[in-house]
């Protein structure tokens, strides 16, 4: 593990962004020991936010309606989900926008030492800005987003609000890939700026670690790239020993590696909310300012609300396209049938309308090996080569469907394949050696859309001065060269059900030619 703030380019995957000892100076932060709720550690900023110094005071002594409005809360768990209060404080007294939580008890979330003692309450508090009717906008944002019906409309209407709601210059939906590498799938942003969608950067540009957070923790602000720190006082927690767990906290400061990315973006302020499909970090939406801005509490209580719906709404569209792939597959069969009945054959179902065939699996091209014969459609590898791909299946572990990647790289004897065929899914159609249904995918630097121009070199080093989305750009292209985009479960799951469907009509047709024969 290793300290916030002192991680460099090769071992950001450690830092301990969670234990910052810090926060951003647009709110403040108190620690207090349970039950007496005294003040034990405080931002350096709260004398200056209260009108007076509140290490050391109970809070009934700071003024305020404060201690009133947090009694009730303190009822709750709040280990996971901090409780958000409105509330006057200080003195003279000031309205502020709370949010309430119990941190781990130790740096580590879920370890055990001190668990009975407590490491006390946080308390955080931020003076309150405009939000105008936000439950009227929240209705129709929530109505869009139950509207839409296919996971891109989702994602663009899901930009569209969140740019409207919250006026950022630049709003994105990045979404992850089973291997965490991400991209920008739907954009808005004022005309003047670069076009980010399309764009895909490594997965090393979000560490482990902050994927963890961003789990339990699914708003982050940064209000000014360029606020200084203010530290707690004092350095750690009277009541644990060690720096107080800054997990579930709205003011943690923020990691200096990536400040330093959004300086090089020229990005000045940010707000990013987690979008979670089944438990899982799906994407993130993601708001950029080119100059400073904060939202005020209200508004980002409703980003997280609506990023929640567009999370169940997510889960649904996409089991909604693994329902209407079967459904495409059905038919199919049934028009291979048809075929058979009319022309004898079933070939020609399969091939004449090669959509159908490639789409379910977004796949560029696809052929078929049946009885010596070669048909295909798209874009495919030479028929010689076609045949090399049937011998080598046949050799392959029995399975019910093969996958490959990076094809001319995981087998040496394809090293001078197409790159058009960098990504292999077969599945046999018979018992008979040699009977493949082959999809093909190219490799995905060449289906990318690229932020700027792809051939300008680009150096790759190790100053955290030159991190940028141009430099995680090549390296993600140094990552995924030679690589297809990753075949998905659903992708496999579809590719069998086409394979049975195949083996089935095939068996309907050698038996009709069999009757025939007799
Ligand atoms: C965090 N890096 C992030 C986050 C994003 C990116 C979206 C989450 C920020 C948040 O949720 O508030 C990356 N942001 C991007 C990219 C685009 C973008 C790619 O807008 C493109 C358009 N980052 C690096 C490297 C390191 C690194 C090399 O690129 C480390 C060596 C670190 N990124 C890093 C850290 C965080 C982060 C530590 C966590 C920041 C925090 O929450 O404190």
């Amino acid at each position: 593990a290793l300290p916030f703030g002192q991680a460099d380019l090769s071992n950001c995957e450690r830092e301990q962004i969670h234990l910052s000892a810090s926060i951003q100076p647009h709110g403040v932060l108190l620690l207090l020991r349970e039950p007496d709720l005294t003040v034990v550690q405080a931002s350096a900023n709260a004398p200056e936010f209260l009108g007076l110094d509140p290490l050391g005071r109970r809070l009934e002594a700071l003024g305020g309606d404060l201690a009133a409005r947090i009694a009730p809360v303190l009822a709750q768990r709040l280990d996971a989900i901090p409780a958000a209060l409105r509330c006057t404080a200080g003195w003279p007294a000031a309205t502020f926008d709370g949010l309430v939580h119990r941190p781990a008890p130790h740096g580590t979330p879920g370890s055990a030492k001190g668990s009975e003692a407590g490491a006390g309450v946080i308390l955080e508090l931020e003076r309150p800005g405009e939000a105008p009717d936000l439950s009227q906008r929240v209705e129709k944002a929530l109505a869009a987003i139950l509207s839409t019906y296919s996971p891109r409309m989702l994602c663009e209407e899901t930009a569209r609000i969140f740019r409207a709601l919250t006026g950022y210059d630049r709003v994105m939906v990045y979404r992850f890939d089973d291997e965490g590498h991400g991209e920008v799938v739907a954009e808005q942003r004022r005309p003047e700026l670069e076009p980010y969608l399309g764009n895909r950067y490594p997965a090393s540009d979000i560490p482990q670690i902050a994927r963890r957070l961003y789990v339990r923790n699914r708003v982050r602000m940064l209000a000014d790239i360029g606020y200084a720190p203010v530290p707690l006082l004092p350095r750690h927690s009277p009541l644990t020993g060690e720096d107080t767990d800054l997990s579930l906290s709205m003011l943690r400061s923020i990691s200096p590696m990536h400040v330093q990315y959004m300086r090089n973006m020229g990005v000045a302020a940010t707000l990013v909310t987690s979008l979670m499909v089944g438990g899982r970090l799906w994407g993130l939406v993601a708001c950029h300012h080119n100059t400073p801005r904060s939202t005020a509490f209200p508004i980002r209580a409703a980003c997280e609300l609506l990023s929640e719906a567009v999370g169940v709404r997510l889960a649904a569209l996409e089991s909604f396209v693994q329902a209407q792939a079967e459904l495409a597959v059905r038919r199919l069969e049934q028009r291979m049938i048809e075929a058979i009945g009319r022309e004898g054959d079933w070939r020609g179902a399969l091939f004449d309308q090669p959509q159908t065939l490639l789409q379910p699996l977004n796949a560029n091209g696809a052929a078929l090996l049946f009885e010596g014969q070669v048909i295909f459609a798209g874009e495919v590898p030479s028929t010689g080569e076609l045949r090399a791909l049937g011998a080598w299946l046949d050799a392959q572990p029995r399975a019910p469907v093969i996958a490959r990647t990076a094809l001319a790289q995981e087998e040496p004897q394809f090293a001078a394949l197409t790159p058009g065929a960098a990504g292999l899914l077969a599945t046999r159609v018979s018992e008979t050696p040699g009977e493949w249904l082959i999809w093909f995918r190219p490799e995905q630097v060449q289906t990318v859309i690229w932020g700027g121009d792809p051939f300008k070199p680009v150096l790759v080093g190790d100053d955290p001065a030159q991190l940028s989305p141009r430099r995680s750009f090549a390296q993600w292209h140094q990552v995924v060269e030679g690589t297809a985009e990753r075949w998905t479960p659903t992708d496999l799951a579809t590719a069998r059900l086409i394979g049975d469907t195949v083996t089935d009509v095939i068996l309907q047709f050698r038996a009709v030619r069999m009757l025939i024969a007799l």
